[in-house]
């Protein structure tokens, strides 16, 4: 057996863990409430331009969950009072996506059940009204259910938001833009013409045009029986193009002999930078890759972005740059002893893309190996520094640990805890950092009996602040 078909089984334990946690890419039956531990889940952070920010979050009220948000605000360093933001009771409201303009306004969308099937909300905060507005559903179709949204917003302010919708026997992807001018959303449409299943969206703005770059991944049941990666460009005036496979489906993945790898691509991520130019990362064949869309030429070819072929490297996220520069991070099971059979722990690793010179090589974000790292997100400011959260074992607890990448001097910092509750695990850990340097941490947090939603803040140049609870109930 290989050894990477080994790290496939482990993999896969955790995969299911994350699905149960925030994956959201199946039709779940409501979680069974007797038996959760859990109280408040699935946190998402972001910032405006000025560094205010804001934080939304689902919370178990004893019969259902519910979402809340909370407003961070720069000049008093303070978090808000949580506001419900949805006041639907027909079931879960779950796996929240948030979105905020340069201005302040922001886009939350879920998923709800109506206690037959999921379907697709959102509500508005506006700022110049400083409130929320009411929850509505983004899509009317019942035959099926609707999953996994995520939403981009563009610089004008502009929202896209992208979603599966099973017609009942297989998934396509859906859309449906925000027209901020109008106040209105505008008619939903499927962004991909496949006839087999597509499922696990994700989008991304951040071009003076307006423009949106969505990926996917799509079931290839005739020639390769996988799922490829997909995407496709949303182009002011024009409307969505025709979707691109942008993973390799020419040749078959080395270890293909091997059952135990996984040859389908999966969690798919894209970020965009000022010009227009994309970096979609997904994982596939328990290796991660890369695909770049560059503005003039398209999409190239799919590029392997680490070379440790022995172990498996799995939940790859993206930030880029407006200059282009880009930050690609995953777990990875590594301890520098090639053909080990024991494995070894998950560790963060990184890779960088510099235009001109492509992506570099692979290097560990932290180097502390009492037990596994995992679940990493990056984020980048504007002077091209990058901010990374992972969660890590200490032997006791999984605490939320950070690093930073300073661009000038090309360094990363010495990876730091960011919290010091010791009375339960910390999970799914968010970052978002503004222009300025200044970044939001969120995460969800046992002290024991219950979760709460923790964040906490950076100061540029400074320091981590003293971790807080959002959530008040
Ligand atoms: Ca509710
Ligand atoms: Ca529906
Ligand atoms: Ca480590
Ligand atoms: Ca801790």
């Amino acid at each position: 057996m290989r050894i990477k078909g080994l790290g496939w089984w482990l993999v896969g334990v955790s995969a299911v863990f994350l699905a149960g946690c925030g994956g959201g890419e199946d039709n779940l039956p409501d979680v069974p409430h007797a038996v959760l531990q859990h109280h408040a889940y699935d946190p998402q952070v972001a910032f405006d331009a000025t560094g205010n920010g804001a934080a939304v979050w689902s919370q178990f009220d004893g019969l259902r969950k519910n979402l809340w948000a909370s407003r961070y605000t720069a000049s008093t360093t303070a978090w808000s009072a949580p506001v419900l933001i949805e006041a639907n009771n027909g079931g879960d409201a779950d796996f929240p996506q948030l979105a905020l303009d340069s201005a302040g306004n922001a886009l939350v969308v879920w998923e709800q059940s109506d206690s037959t099937r999921r379907n697709i909300w959102a509500n508005r905060y506006t700022a110049a009204s400083q409130g929320w507005g009411t929850a509505q559903l983004l899509e009317t179709d019942d035959v099926s259910f609707a999953n996994s949204p995520h939403i981009a917003l563009d610089v004008n302010g502009n929202g896209m938001v992208v979603w599966e919708q099973s017609d009942g026997t297989r998934k396509s992807i859906w859309s449906r833009r925000y027209n901020v001018a109008s106040g209105q959303w505008e008619a939903a449409s499927v962004i991909e013409a496949s006839t087999e299943d597509a499922n696990a969206p994700h989008i991304t703005a951040a071009d003076a045009n307006g423009n949106f770059v969505a990926v996917w991944r799509g079931y290839d049941g005739v020639v390769r029986q996988r799922y490829n990666l997909w995407a496709n460009r949303y182009v002011v005036g024009a409307g969505w193009g025709s979707a691109s496979l942008i993973s390799n489906n020419t040749t078959d993945p080395a270890a293909i002999s091997d059952a135990l790898v996984s040859r389908n691509a999966d969690t798919p991520h894209v970020a965009m930078d000022a010009a227009g130019n994309a970096l979609a990362v997904w994982v596939q064949d328990n290796s991660i890759y890369a695909n770049r869309y560059t503005v003039g030429a398209g999409w190239g070819a799919a590029q392997l972005i680490e070379s440790d072929v022995n172990w498996t490297a799995a939940a790859p996220r993206i930030a880029m740059a407006a200059d282009g520069n880009a930050y690609a991070v995953w777990e990875q099971y590594a301890d520098g002893v090639l053909g080990d059979a024991t494995p070894p722990f998950k560790n963060i690793m990184v890779n960088r893309y510099v235009p001109g010179s492509g992506w570099q090589s692979a290097t560990l974000v932290e180097t502390d190996n009492t037990g596994h790292a995992q679940t990493p997100q990056v984020a980048v400011d504007g002077f091209g520094n990058a901010t990374v959260v992972w969660r890590q074992w200490d032997v006791t607890y999984y605490s939320v640990w950070s690093n930073r990448f300073f661009r000038a001097s090309g360094q990363w910092d010495t990876a730091a805890l960011i919290e010091s509750d010791n009375s339960g695990d910390a999970v799914n850990p968010q970052v978002a950092v503004d222009v300025a340097g200044n970044a939001l941490a969120v995460w969800s947090q046992s002290n024991g009996t219950r979760s709460s939603i923790r964040a906490n803040h950076y100061t540029f140049g400074r320091a981590w602040d003293t971790a807080l609870i959002l959530d008040s109930n």
